[in-house]
């Protein structure tokens, strides 16, 4: 049983599975900025490998004329510089449930809003290790397309190689999440964080990476997380006709509902018996959050949801105004009462002006993969 060793979880993440283990994140813990540890919602394809000595795991870089370079995890804390960022991490099949529902069965872990969750993670740059195998970060050689990385465990994929080299790309190897050891489920002791990628591309238990002129050859990279049109069905699909999901498109979702009587207010501009709605929102590519739209009549009228403080150093290496948005960002709204009639929607916009779609079903994938669509609740819930 490859699974016996596998670590002990929270109980209070919701399980889809045991044996590999998937479990998101509960929505009590979606409304806080940083997630904590043990409430980050856990996506294993297999079981959770074995790597019992951080300090001797050993990472191997195949270059592209074969050769190979080892380094262990403690080479890497004493020979490059450490960087940390916060980063948002969602699952290719967060939401996959609300696709499914309003549209046709789909194959994949039925997710809610919890594939979805942020951490602050510390580790060395993935371009200065490559700059020291010797990867020329300037004017890399022409087959260098792509680089891969493989899992303890055998999970595989890759990421283009411009996204790896990017000094504002922040492609950390990363050895600590919140600031302590990553735990065994997130990938102790080494995983890779691509932030900005669908978080397939985040390899854990990373113990190889190569240089290529090609993606990873994993079902993971060149079949699973691939997107088609709504006419193609799982039967038969050409899978090279469409490329393996990288950047995320715009995300968003209602965390809380919560009805307050007027006298109960603390905030000084609600005079009101009003509905409070919070949320997180999030953009792919490192695209900032412009705005959060809120509908308290499912879809008529729309109000400005606040966008809550930044909690992440955005541009942790860089200045605030670029494409480094890497985690979500929180929301909170208040709605009159009078205001709501039917179901509130949300969709959140980002920095270049990418929208979210207003219903699923045009978008249907067989593989319900990037699930979108406007989030619509009922006025009293919780889902
Ligand atoms: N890496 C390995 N080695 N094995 C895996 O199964 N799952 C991937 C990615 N990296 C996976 C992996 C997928 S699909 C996701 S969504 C993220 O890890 C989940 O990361 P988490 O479990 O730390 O939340
Ligand atoms: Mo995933």
């Amino acid at each position: 049983d490859p699974f016996k060793d596998d670590p002990a979880r929270d109980a209070a993440l919701i399980e889809h599975s045991a044996r590999p283990c998937n479990s998101e994140t509960p929505i009590s813990e979606l409304g806080s900025y940083i997630t904590p540890t043990e409430k980050f919602y856990v996506r294993n394809h297999l079981w959770v490998p074995d790597v019992s000595d951080a300090e001797t795991h050993r990472l191997t870089i195949e270059l592209f004329d074969g050769e190979e370079v080892e380094y262990t995890v403690a080479d890497l804390r004493k020979k490059f510089k450490e960087y940390s960022t916060t980063a948002t991490l969602q699952c290719s099949g967060n939401r996959r449930s609300h696709l499914t529902q309003a549209s046709q069965p789909t194959n994949g872990i039925q997710w809610g809003i919890g594939a979805i969750s942020t951490a602050t993670w510390t580790g060395v740059r993935l371009r200065d290790v490559l700059a020291d195998v010797g990867v020329d970060l300037q004017d890399p050689d022409e087959n260098i397309r792509h680089v891969q990385f493989i899992g303890a465990e055998a999970y595989g994929a890759s990421i283009p190689v411009d996204k790896a080299i990017d000094r504002h790309g922040d492609v950390l190897l990363v050895y600590n999440m919140n600031g302590q050891p990553l735990p065994r489920d997130h990938g102790f002791p080494l995983r890779a964080l691509v932030p900005g990628h669908v978080a397939a591309r985040s390899v854990k238990w990373l113990n190889k990476i190569v240089v290529s002129d090609e993606e990873s050859s994993s079902q993971w990279q060149r079949r699973d997380y691939k997107c088609f049109g709504p006419n193609v069905s799982a039967s038969d699909p050409d899978w090279n006709a469409a490329p393996a999901i990288q950047e995320v498109p715009v995300q968003s979702a209602i965390t809380s509902v919560c009805h307050v009587k007027a006298d109960k207010l603390k905030d000084s501009d609600l005079a009101e018996d009003s509905v409070v709605l919070q949320g997180y929102a999030f953009a792919g590519g490192g695209r900032h959050i412009v705005r959060v739209d809120v509908s308290p009549d499912e879809g008529r009228t729309w109000l400005q949801a606040h966008l809550q403080e930044d909690g992440a150093k955005i541009g942790a290496f860089g200045s605030p105004d670029d494409r480094r948005a890497w985690a979500w960002r929180l929301w909170r709204v208040v709605v009159p009462v009078t205001q709501v009639s039917g179901k509130f929607c949300i969709k959140a916009i980002d920095d270049s002006y990418n929208v979210q779609p207003d219903t699923f079903e045009p978008n249907y994938n067989f593989r319900g993969n990037l699930a979108n669509a406007w989030h619509r609740v009922p006025v009293s819930r919780d889902d």
